[in-house]
């Protein structure tokens, strides 16, 4: 069976690129097809040339309002063992630059899974949010138990979880899920302006941050003490160090090389 190519739309604007979900008539549902090109499009990201953030984005009414049911509706435990959908999700995770997920709609399931996966979540007003598997028997899958609970503690984490409750941006906002909340038509140009004053700052440091902070969060926190003293002891022998440095001091704009 062919699949559809443009289940994912992009945008390669050089230091940003924007990932579009575009399957609109399902809220932008996740149905394999979609997820394995997601997958290729990050796998094919590289940290080397220009690109220094990625906007993952889907459109007004949704950023994705799950896995798809129809999707797995039919298939049994082994069927999902065989799709072996972490190697999508990793390809994701391992984005080597920032990833901001500019969120209008619903980020339900596995799309809220997804939101988690990026760096940055910028909501809509209107956005709503929630882990909703358990009202169809099954339960989250890319991280709902794990990221949520990191990034909002276990009680908030077990409510969502436990009642498949949706919840506004607002709410997501006091609970530490989202970074940001803006009015649903500002979403995607907010995330832009933050891809754009990320993509100026120098790539190393920015790159050091993210993996120290994603990192860190899995180990003790004297390793992760550790870990991020030697990443900015690495720092100070970049060049875009010196250069920082230099021209604050001169009073002038830096101009970063990455290296
Ligand atoms: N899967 C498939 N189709 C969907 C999905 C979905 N998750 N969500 C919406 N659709 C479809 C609807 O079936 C409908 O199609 P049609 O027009 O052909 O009937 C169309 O999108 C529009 O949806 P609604 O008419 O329902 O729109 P409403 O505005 O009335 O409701 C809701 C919007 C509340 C978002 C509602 O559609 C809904 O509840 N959707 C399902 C949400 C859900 O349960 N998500 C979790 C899915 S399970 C999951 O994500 C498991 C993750 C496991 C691991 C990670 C793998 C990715």
């Amino acid at each position: 069976m062919t699949e559809k190519n443009d289940l994912v739309l992009v945008e390669d604007l050089g230091a940003v690129v924007v990932l579009r979900l575009n399957r609109p008539e399902v809220l932008n549902a996740l149905n394999m097809p979609l997820r394995r090109q997601l997958a290729t499009i990050f796998e094919g990201l590289t940290d080397g040339g220009t690109l220094r953030a990625v906007v993952l984005t889907g459109d007004e009414k949704s950023f994705a309002a799950g896995a798809d049911i129809a999707d797995m509706a039919q298939i049994d435990s082994v069927d999902m063992y065989l799709r072996h959908t972490e190697r999508l999700w990793e390809a994701v995770a391992r984005c080597p630059v920032p990833v901001i997920a500019a969120v209008n709609g619903f980020a339900l399931g596995g799309g809220m899974e997804l939101a988690m996966h990026a760096d940055i979540i910028i909501a809509g007003k209107s956005a709503r949010f929630g882990q909703p598997e358990v009202k169809v028997g099954i339960m989250p899958g890319a991280g709902g138990t794990q990221r949520l609970t990191r990034a909002v503690g276990k009680f908030k984490a077990m409510r969502l979880c436990l009642t498949g409750e949706i919840i506004d941006a607002d709410e997501a906002s006091a609970m530490g899920l989202v970074s940001e909340v803006v009015e649903d038509d500002q979403v995607f140009d907010h995330a832009m302006g933050l891809a754009r004053r990320i993509a100026g700052l120098p790539p190393i440091a920015v790159n050091q941050v993210k993996e120290v902070i994603l990192h860190g969060q899995d180990a003790s926190l004297s390793a992760a003490l550790a870990l991020e003293r030697k990443a900015l002891q690495i720092l100070f022998s970049t060049q875009d160090k010196f250069e920082g440095m230099a021209a604050f001091t001169e009073k002038r704009r830096p101009s970063y090389t990455g290296r």
